[in-house]
Parts: structure tokens; sequence; C-alpha cells
């Protein structure tokens, strides 16, 4: 084994950790599977180290990580007493302070370590390790436990094998390098158990999730000379298959499947007139630069952000967000 990125510095993370009484690890809002992947993994190694560590969200962690093990101790909702008593904080793949939907006043008196990939990173802790080198913060995760010397066990190799699998879109992003690839020997030398993680993460949708899908095609719309293409989904469709946003995990990818498509738009209805914007874009496309812009965040190739209004409005805004990209 050996790090991805050795010049990473971690040793405030190590000081931290080895003075903290209880930690809490937390991940983000609407959490996907490196969030709880890199969660699961930190609690591995701490309880390795033999320190007490809670770990609570706000929302619950989505079906696709049901398999990982451990992440049935993981709490969500209202913060209770005996998780708000921690003295030291771990957030994982959460961009700013808002995505872990946690009122700020909880931190006061706390030592908040942030640990994150996303260039956009607000840099929000008290400790702050942010690193847009890694295609998944699940993979800082690999590089953090070697530093902690903690081995890898079978429980955290299939936790940051699912962090890595899903942020890299199942290896296919330009941030997939060979050093990604060794590293995943690794996590599956170690025990991630890679027909399991396939079979849980794309092998167990609902069948409504189909339903939700032939409405999402069916809104497809291709724009400016083929370069951007569109999918959009609104409350009432979720409300009728009975669905929720996780369910629409990966539709996004149809509309960048395309040919000739620089920038992939998916917009949902989360609530009546609150729309989640995600982006994907191909190279020379920066859409971290486009969500920025709309109050939002990510990186290069994926982003995101809240608008909120009617449907033809935040279609506008984002078209009008647009404009300077795609005259690359
Ligand atoms: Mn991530």
């Amino acid at each position: 084994m050996s790090v991805l990125y050795a010049d990473v510095q971690w040793q405030p993370v190590l000081d931290a950790v080895q003075q903290a009484k209880q930690i809490h690890i937390i991940a983000h809002v609407s959490p996907d599977a490196d969030t709880i992947g890199s969660q699961l993994a930190v609690y591995h190694a701490l309880k390795a180290m033999g320190k007490s560590v809670v770990m609570h969200n706000r929302d619950i962690a989505p079906y696709i990580c049901r398999y990982l093990p451990a992440v049935e101790l993981i709490t969500h909702g209202e913060i209770p007493d005996g998780i708000a008593c921690s003295d030291v904080v771990i957030a994982v793949d959460a961009g700013s302070l808002g995505r872990l939907g946690v009122d700020p006043s909880y931190f006061e008196g706390k030592t908040l370590i942030n640990i994150d990939h996303h260039a956009s990173n607000t840099q929000y802790g008290s400790i702050n390790v942010i690193d847009a080198r890694y295609c998944a913060t699940g993979a800082m995760i690999y590089d953090l436990l070697q530093y902690l010397n903690i081995p890898l066990d079978a429980s955290s190799a299939a936790a940051i094998y699912a962090a890595v699998l899903t942020d890299t879109a199942s290896f296919r992003l330009a941030s997939v390098s060979a050093d990604v690839h060794r590293m995943t020997a690794d996590l599956i030398d170690a025990g991630a158990d890679v027909e399991l993680a396939a079979q849980s993460i794309y092998r167990s949708h609902k069948p409504a999730r189909f339903e939700l899908l032939k409405y999402a095609l069916d809104s497809l719309d291709i724009c400016h000379d083929g370069r951007t293409a569109w999918i959009s989904i609104a409350h009432h469709l979720y409300e009728k298959t009975g669905l929720c946003g996780e369910d629409s995990e990966g539709f996004i990818d149809y509309a960048r499947s395309i040919e000739g498509v620089d920038i992939a738009v998916f917009i949902r209805e989360e609530k009546p007139q609150e729309w989640k914007v995600s982006f994907r874009a191909k190279s020379p496309c920066d859409v971290g630069v486009v969500a920025g812009k709309l109050g939002g965040g990510g990186h290069q190739y994926a982003a995101g952000c809240t608008l909120f209004g009617t449907l033809d409005k935040v279609q506008k805004e984002i078209k009008h967000a647009l404009v300077d990209m795609l005259s690359l």
C-alpha cells in the first residue's frame, strides 16, 4: 500500500483525534455513498484506535449503502444529547457548513475537522484538509488511515470502495488515475466485495424508479445546438411514484451520455418551487463555476445548486449562468 498524495497535512487531524473525548462523524445532507463510505471508514479507523466515536447525520443513509458494515449504527434527525456532548466533530465530503444541515451554534466550543475534496470548499472547519486532487473523499480517508497507521480491514475497505466507485461514476471520470486503480486493488485485497457492491449499488432499484425514469426521459430537451441536455422532474411525479430524490440518482447520466453534449443538467423539484439542480460537464466546460454563480458549488465535472420558483424561471436562470461557459 502507498498513499495517493504524500504532501497532505494530516498531523492536525491526528492531534485533535488523540485529544478527543468523543468524536462525532457527520456526513452531508442528502447523503451519497462517498460521504457515507467516508464516514464509516473514519468510524472503523477511530474505533481501531480505541476512540469513543458516534455517527449522526440529518438525513437517513441511502438504500445503496445498506450493505456496508456498521451503517445501522448511523442515527439521523435531531442531534440527541449523547451525541451533542462530543468535543470533536469530523465532517466528510461537505463543501460548506450549510451542507451539514445542522444549526451552526452546534459547533461552538467544538473542534470541527473538515475533510473534503470539493475545490469550492469554504474552509469552514477549525482544521481543514481540502484537496481537490482526490477522486473521492473516501480516497482521502484511504490516505488518512495510512497516516494513522491503521491497517485496512474488510469493513473500511468496503466503505472506501463504495465511495470511490460511486464518486468516479464507476471509474469513468478523468479523476481516475493509475494510482486510483492501485488503491482499488488494495481495497479488494483487504476484502472489499466487488460483486456485493455492484449488486447493492447498481442492481437493487425499486421498480417504481423506472416509472419515474420514463417521466424523466420524456422531459429530455437538447439545446444550444446539441451542446446541453436537460432533464427535469416535478415534485408531483415523485409523489405519484412514491419516490424521493435519491431514487432519481444517476438519471443525469442519460443526458450526459448523448453524443455532442458538453453539459448535462438535471433539475428535480424537491419541494414545491424548490429545485435541486445537478450539472455534469465534459472538458473544457467547468460546471463548478456555473454552479458557483448560482449559489452552489462542486467540481469541474460535477456540481449542483438549489434554485426557487417555477421550472421556467429556474431554467432561464441556469441558461443565463451557462452563457460564458458555452462560448469556450
Ligand atoms: Mn465526494
